[in-house]
Parts: C-alpha cells; structure tokens; sequence
C-alpha cells in the first residue's frame, strides 16, 4: 500500500508540476497578448483623434473639443483632454465622474513631451491609460488621454488558471488509475504470488515458480529463491537422511557423507576430472542461447559427484555458443544459478573433434571394446588427432593444477588412454586414475587394435584403472599381460611396469538416489493425456540411439510377443525415448533409420485406427521429463547388446519410491551383476525377451514389490557417492613419489 501511495504521490507531484510550468508560460503569454491589444487600440484612438484635437486645444475651444469626444467616447473606451498646466479641459460622460484630480501619465506626458502609459485604478475599475502630448508649433499645449477598461485581464488570467486545474486534475486521476491497474497486475499480484511461492518452499513442498507477466523483473529474483530453496531442500534432506541412517545404525553414503569425506581425506588437496563430454553445453536455439545437459551416462553419474566435491572438470567445450558462456579461460561455474564446481572448457578444431572423437574414439575404441559385431574402423590420421587432442587435454589439465600440491586427477573413459602418463610424466605427485566406463573384451577382441601397446602404456601411466567389473578388470590385466613387458599381481589385483604400480580395481559406477532433486507432479494419467494414449498397461525404454543398446532387437521382441499374445493388443504401449547421438558417424545414421524402419514396420503390422503398439520419441529429454515415464511405467526395458553398466536401468529404480514395476535387463550390461532381481534376459533371443513382457505383465503386485525393494536396496546402496568414495579412497592412499626415493 505504501508503494501505491508513493506511486500516487510522484504521479501527482509530476504531473502538477508539468501543468503548473506549462499554465504559468500560456498566462503569461495571455496577459502580454491582451496588453498589446490594448496599446494597440489606445494608440490608434489616441493618434487618431490628436490631430482633430491639437488646433481645438490650442485655441482652448472646449466646446470643440467636447464636439470631437462625443463622436468617439464609448462605455468601455474613456477619453478626456487636458489644458497645458495639466488640468483637466474635457472628458467623455462615462469617464468624467471617475477621473482623479491628476493622472501622472497625464502629468508626464505634458511635462517632458512624451507619450506616457500604464495600468491604473480608475473609479472602481482597473482600466490601461494612454496619454499622448497635444502639441503646437512645437509647444506643448496639453495631452489626450485614452482610458481602456483592463478589467477583462484579471478574469482571462483567472480562467486559465482554472481550466488549468481541471486539466490538472483529471490527467492526474487517469494516470494514477492507469498506475493503480499496472501496479496491482505487474507487481502486487506477482509478488503476493511469488511470497505464497517462497512460502511453499519454506515448508518444504517444491512447487514450480508461478508464471509472472515480467519475466525481466521477476525472472532473476525467481531464479534466485528456487536456488536458495534446492539448497535448503538439499539440507534438509541431508540431515534428515543422516539423521534416519544414524537411527537405524547404516553406513549409506550420501552427498553429505562424500563431502565429509573429502574434506578430511583430501584435506584441501584440488580434485581434477577429465572427460570428452561435459555436464552442460550451451547451444544457440531460435536466437536464444540454451543450457544442455547431454544423455550421457557419464555425465549423469559424475556431476552429482563433483556437486559434492566442488573442483575442477575439464572438457571438450563442444557446444556452439561455450565460448561466449565462459571466461577468457573458458571456466565457468556449474550450476550456473549455485555454482559448486568448476568447468573448464577445451577448445578443439572441427577437424580435431572429429579424428579423435568420431573417429579413433567412436569408430574404432567403441565397437572395440562392445562386442556387438560393429567392425571397428582404425585410421593413421585419427589415431594423430587422438594423440593430439590428448596432448591439448594434458596442457590444459596441467595448467589447472600448476600451483597445487599432489592433486588428485581422475579421467573418464577411452577417450583419454593416453593421458595419464602425459600427466604422470610431468607431475609425478599427482594421484591420477583412469576410469573406463565400457566393457574391456577379452584379449584377443582387444589385439586388433593397431596402437594397443601404446594405449596400454599410456594408461598404465595412472596410479589406479577403474573399471565397472571385475570381469572387466580380469579382461585389461589379461591383455596388459599378453602385450606389455610387466609384472601382474594377481592377487593384488596390481601391475608393474619398470618402476610404476598401477592397482586394477573395480568400481561399479551408479547414480544418486532419486535421480532428479525436484520431481514433477505429473500423475499416470496426465502423462498418458499428454502422449495422446490410453493403455492398461505402459513399458519404456530410454536410450541414446547406440547400435550397443538393442532397439532393432526390442522392437522385434515387443512384435514377438504381441504376436504370440494376441490378447496384449491394444492394451500395452511402448514408449521409445530415443536421444540422438554421434550422428554424424555413417552407421549411426544407418542405426536411426532401421530403428526408425523397424518401429514403423511394428506399428503398420499390428497398429489399430486407436492404437499403436509403439510412440517412438526421437529427440533429448531432460531428466526431469524422463523421471515421470520411469515412475509410471509397469516395466522398463534394457536390452543392451553389450553395456559397460548402464545407468538407465539403475534410474528406472531409483526412481520407483512406489516399490512396483518391473525391471527387463540385458545379461549383457554390467549392472545385471548387480540387479539380479531384474528379469535378465538374452536381447538376441526374442521369443525369450517377448517371455519376459509377458511374465512383467502378470507378475503378481507382491513379487514386483519384492523385486523391487531389493533392487532399490542395492540402489540405494550402490550409489554414486559410494563409487566416488571408495575410488577416491583408494587413490588417496596410493603413496606419493617424491623423485629419487622409492616407494612400494
Ligand atoms: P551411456 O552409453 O551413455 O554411458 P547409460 O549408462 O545408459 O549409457 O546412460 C545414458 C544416460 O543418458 C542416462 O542417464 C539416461 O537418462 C540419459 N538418456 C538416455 N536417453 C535419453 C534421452 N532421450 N534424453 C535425455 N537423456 C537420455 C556410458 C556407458 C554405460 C555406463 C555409463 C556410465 O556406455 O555402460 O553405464 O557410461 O559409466
């Protein structure tokens, strides 16, 4: 209310002063106007009639004179003659009775032969006088004297003033109620809004922001409170998640526990984390610069680690406006509107992007090491922009830890095999680990590889290589054995190549629980309304479009078993949530079009007029659009031909607070180690896939609760602040080399 009155009162104080000023300026024109006017017409009476009256006045013939005035007086126009002593000789009949004894313009006009004038009372009323010298032979012999009535200028001067006041007035109530509906629309009814808003979040309900007609106003104040609210939710959480462990006496790690951790263990010593794919790149879309989190499992398990850790992450900045997003250095802070960590962006030419990342990395490391029948492509130049780009990597993470004391570097995945011996050479304090997040073939898949020793030397250049399995671990140790001159330690699980230990450990990767900090309050039904389907029943997948993840083979399953179970038609929707990638590479443009091919050949042999058995999603989702399909779906497929661990089974579980659904896993991917209350099937055997559909759709309510709680146990358990805790455990404690003395 105040604000209104303030508002109100500048308003009015503006538009008084604008009005008075301008009212001010139009009187004083008006006053000069009508002054002019009448000297005008006192002039031209007076000069008019003085030369009739000179030769009467000289001749003091007042009969003459009278004769003259009678012609010319009027009611509202005096005029009198004097004698030269000043003296009154005759005036007109109106004027005579209110004529003082002197006049001094009179006496002016007689004395010094000038034409006198000025505004005087004149009986009651004001009146101009004009009066000019009568003159003969040079002689002053009297003066003619004009009196206009001046009455009328009082009144001109008052009118205005008055019009001016109402002009004043209903400007000032237009424009106050014109204030008055803004105010109310664009501030007092977004704020009361925005304060029930921050209210809800104070009591610990996550609602979205209200929508606000002015984005420019409220947009960053918006941004700023739902940031401040994470922050206190995550708090909150964390305490009462602490507070719940301690009571039942559980050892669970947490963001909180890992940042304890941290701080104890690493005491202050910088963590450093490499990968090609970074947790957010920003893309010019419609004019607009927009914030990407990429489908990438990597990114999905690393960036909650690093929110708990803070650092430095340093990656490929590949997105077209990254540069402008960052500083000269190409750092940023992420989240951008909470900052916890720091990205570091690299910089790369397309030409280097595309020999070491599309080329060397994913047509010849990937379908190396997934064993899915993709014949990897080895190129010499591709192989000379890894190394490159891999040299780039090295002097920009260098640089990071210049001034640092024993960091701690940890590198993601096959894009880097070389990396840690470009930094161990260099810094030899710094605890480096490598962690390769796909599967490790056997020894002889891996062999034909051109470059294997120098991959293999590169990476045993780390201090520890991670990998989801120990199957995996068993595979790397098998092939470093068959290539490289060294020492293996099968039971330390360690290899020694001249005076460096390298440990081989795994580390099976996972995701924070829940998956997402703010879930949508999207219900079953409205996701269905969305989709524009009606289903009894609704199964999902989410992937990359990756020739290692299944789909030809899940869409052909879900055709087998509508075939085989006829009575599921119309019943059961499948939805594909299918996030573009690496499309540039010929086959995974092949791959998305028989994915696509194969969906539409499902839809057009079994589709009805109201039912398609498949809705093929093609684009990216962000994870909080993903985590409603998780959390209304009865079954969620995995079918992986080959999977390093694949998160998005572990997601699809984290998710279900509901204890139901039903997970189907690949015995392919790493994680039906782990989630062996899955149904895990072969995704090359159809009929056994359309198998697992079916015992999904009639698992009774009490085997899926059953399944699920153990799933979500082991989950919770496994989750992504275990990983890094236990790997950064580990490199913590691998002892530092301090050149010239040896350590074991
Ligand atoms: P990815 O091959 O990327 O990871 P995965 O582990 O399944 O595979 O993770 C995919 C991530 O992308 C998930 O977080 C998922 O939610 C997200 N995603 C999938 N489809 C999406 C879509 N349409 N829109 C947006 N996001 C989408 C690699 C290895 C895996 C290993 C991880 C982590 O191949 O085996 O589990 O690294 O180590």
């Amino acid at each position: 209310m105040k604000l209104t009155i303030r508002l109100v009162g500048a308003i009015w104080l503006s538009v008084l002063i604008v009005i008075g000023g301008f009212a001010f300026l139009q009187i004083r024109e008006e006053r000069e106007r009508l002054v002019d006017d009448l000297k005008r017409r006192a002039v031209l009476v007076g000069e008019g009639l003085k030369e009739a009256i000179e030769p009467q006045v000289a001749r003091d013939s007042t009969a003459g004179v009278e004769r003259i005035l009678k012609k010319f007086g009027t009611a509202r126009r005096g005029i009198a003659v004097y004698d030269r002593f000043a003296g009154l000789m005759v005036a007109t009949p109106d004027i005579a009775p209110s004529l003082p004894p002197s006049l001094p313009e009179v006496t002016d006009a007689v004395a010094n032969d000038v034409v006198s004038q000025g505004f005087r009372v004149v009986g009651v009323r004001r009146a101009y006088v004009y009066a000019t010298p009568l003159t003969r032979d040079d002689r002053a012999v009297g003066a003619l004297v004009v009196i206009l009535d001046a009455a009328h200028l009082e009144g001109a001067a008052w009118n205005l003033w008055w019009s001016n006041a109402l002009r004043f007035l209903a400007l000032a109530l237009v424009v106050s109620l014109i204030a008055l509906v803004v105010v109310r629309s664009s501030v007092t009814q977004p704020m009361a809004k925005m304060s029930e808003w921050t209210k809800s979040l104070r009591a610990g309900r996550y609602v979205p922001p209200p929508d606000v007609p002015d984005a420019n106003v409220f947009g960053p104040l918006a941004r700023e409170v739902a940031g401040l609210a994470r922050s206190m939710q995550r708090a909150r959480a964390a305490a009462e998640q602490e507070a719940a462990l301690r009571l039942v006496g559980e050892s669970i790690w947490t963001e909180e526990r890992l940042k304890q951790f941290v701080n104890l263990r690493l005491a202050g010593r910088p963590l450093v984390v490499v990968s090609n794919r970074e947790p957010v790149s920003h893309v010019r879309k419609g004019g607009r610069i927009q914030t990407l989190t990429p489908a990438s499992g990597l990114v999905t398990a690393m960036d909650p680690m690093m929110r708990a850790c803070g650092g430095v992450w340093v990656a490929h900045g590949s997105g077209d406006a990254d540069r402008e997003t960052a500083d000269a250095r190409g750092r940023l802070g992420v989240p951008e509107d909470d900052p916890r960590y720091t990205l570091r962006r690299v910089w790369l030419t397309k030409e280097e992007e595309h020999g070491y990342y599309y080329g060397f990395a994913n047509e010849g490391l990937w379908p190396l090491c997934h064993i899915v029948h993709t014949r990897p492509v080895f190129r010499p130049d591709d192989w000379a922009h890894y190394l490159a780009a891999n040299r780039t990597f090295a002097e920009t993470l260098l640089d990071e830890i210049r001034d640092a004391e024993e960091p701690l570097v940890l590198i993601q995945d096959y894009h880097f095999a070389p990396l840690p011996a470009l930094i161990k050479a260099e810094r030899p304090d710094a605890r480096v680990a490598i962690f390769w997040h796909i599967p490790w073939p056997n020894s002889e898949a891996f062999a034909i590889c051109p470059w294997q020793p120098e991959l293999l030397a590169g990476m045993l250049g780390a201090d520890l290589v991670g990998f989801h399995t120990q199957y995996y671990c068993n595979n790397f140790l098998e092939t470093v054995d068959r290539t490289l001159e060294t020492r293996i330690d099968w039971e330390r699980f360690t290899v020694t190549r001249g005076e460096r230990v390298t440990a081989v450990k795994p580390f099976p990767i996972s995701v924070a629980p829940g998956f997402v900090d703010d879930p949508p309050q999207r219900t079953r039904e409205e996701l269905l309304r969305e989709l524009g389907v009606s289903a009894e029943f609704l199964g999902v997948g989410v992937e990359r479009v990756d020739y290692t993840k299944g789909l030809p083979e899940r869409f052909r399953a879900l055709r087998w078993f509508f075939e085989r179970y006829p009575e599921y038609r119309g019943r059961v929707v499948f939805v594909q949530l299918a996030a573009p990638s690496r499309s540039t590479i010929k086959r995974y443009a092949e791959l998305a079009l028989e994915v696509e091919q194969t969906v539409r050949e499902v839809n057009e042999a079994l589709g009805t007029v109201s039912w398609r058995p498949i809705l093929y999603l093609a684009r990216h989702h962000e994870h909080r659009e993903i985590w409603s399909y998780y959390r209304h779906a009865d079954f969620c497929m995995v079918t992986s031909l080959h999977d390093g661990m694949n998160l998005v089974a572990k997601e699809f579980v984290s998710v279900r607070d509901d204890e139901d659904g039903v997970l189907i896993l690949s015995r392919f991917a790493g994680a039906s180690q782990e989630l062996r209350d899955a149904l895990i099937i072969n995704p090359y055997d159809l009929a056994g896939a359309a198998e697992a559909i079916r015992t999904a759709l009639e698992m009774p309510k009490e085997e899926r609760h059953a399944r699920m709680t153990r799933m979500r146990y082991v989950v919770s358990e496994h989750n992504i602040y275990r990983w890094a805790g236990l790997l950064l455990s580990e490199l913590s404690r691998i002892p530092v080399e301090t050149p010239g003395v040896k350590t074991s």
